[in-house]
């Protein structure tokens, strides 16, 4: 990354993992209704990714979600109402963290079904290809989501016809308490799920998903080739996330040695670190932007906390059920 986006990375990463631990604090509270999936750790991928990514370009979400939301350009003010319940939310108060989606930045959706992502994305490269749009789809899921059948239906239909989209799994080597060694095959003899890609003719890559630099490097080769009608990519981030599975998760079945080991590895301390190395901010400036991003995160809080909630006749406007 040159300097000036490597900054730009930077107060990305800073801006998700402040908003993601205002919002632990406040669900702790009892002041948030619903679940929260932080994705404190893994900040590299979704801005690595999305800073290869053009605004008319699309992504599809998690339930972990809020990293990829505002790397894509989410608006963190409506996303803390939509966490709090509020008419001014995303989704108007009914849908919480699992349900943000932002056509505006090309968010096609957070999504509480694991690995729902990736026939929609898929569908979303097969309508810019089909309208000749210059689109590129990207699906964020995690290495449990790799063991489902939209996995693999995904990966075929898009290879067959050469469609737009990049595949990331974001493999944080659990699904929830489960490790992955254990569940997708092939891990535990040292494989990769990059490795899946073989069978589906399409380049499959790992990189470090803690180093944004890399992600960032390896999703604009990926996304190169999506757009020049070249097809899809498997790229696989070795990441970990620092908190449980969700907020509440006691988090007993990893071991204080694997914790500690990761934890020296946190993604937004090595990209202080770079800036300050490559002389591009003083410690001063790194402050500065901890600073303001405190300062928007608390607006988002208090515009929150004094926004109305969905009135009542509201409840079944919005609602599908088939
Ligand atoms: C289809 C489906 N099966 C099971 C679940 C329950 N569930 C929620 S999160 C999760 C684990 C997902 O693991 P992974 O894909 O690795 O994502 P991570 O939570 O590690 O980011 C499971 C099994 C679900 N939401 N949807
Ligand atoms: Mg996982």
């Amino acid at each position: 990354m040159e300097n000036v986006q490597l900054l730009e990375a930077y107060k990305r990463m800073v801006l998700i993992r402040k908003f993601e631990l205002k919002a632990k604090k406040l669900f702790e509270a009892n002041k948030l209704p619903g679940f929260l999936h932080l994705y404190v750790g893994e900040e590299a991928v979704a801005v690595g990714v999305c800073s290869a990514l053009r605004v008319t370009d699309q992504i599809t979400s998690t339930h972990r979600g809020h990293g990829h939301l505002i790397a894509k350009g989410g608006d963190v003010k409506k996303m803390m109402a939509e966490l709090f319940g509020k008419a001014t939310g995303y989704c108007k108060g009914q849908g919480g963290s699992i349900h943000i989606s932002d056509y505006n930045t090309g968010i096609l959706g957070a999504n509480g079904i694991v690995g729902a992502g990736l026939p929609i994305a898929t569908g979303a490269a097969f309508a810019f290809k089909y309208k000749n749009e210059d689109k590129v789809a990207v699906c964020f899921f995690g290495d449990g989501a790799s063991n489902r059948g939209t996995f693999h239906e995904s990966l075929n239909m898009a290879a067959a016809f050469k469609l737009p989209v990049v595949f990331v799994c974001e493999n944080n080597l659990y699904g929830i308490s489960v490790d992955a060694r254990y569940v997708a095959a092939g891990v535990v003899n040292g494989k990769n799920i990059a490795d899946r890609a073989v069978g589906y003719d399409i380049p499959g890559v790992v990189v470090d998903g803690n180093d944004v630099n890399a992600v960032y490097e390896a999703a604009c080769v990926a996304v190169a080739r999506a757009r020049a009608g070249e097809g899809p990519t498997l790229i696989e981030c070795k990441t970990w996330r620092q908190l449980g599975h969700y907020v509440g998760d006691p988090d007993n079945y990893r071991t204080d040695e694997e914790k500690a080991a990761w934890l020296q590895r946190d993604p937004i301390k090595a990209v202080g670190t770079q800036l300050l190395e490559k002389g591009v901010c003083s410690q001063e400036d790194l402050d500065k932007i901890a600073a303001d991003t405190d300062a928007l995160i608390e607006d988002a809080v208090a515009e929150a906390e004094a926004a109305p909630y969905p009135d009542a006749s509201a409840l079944l406007t919005d609602i599908y059920a088939e």
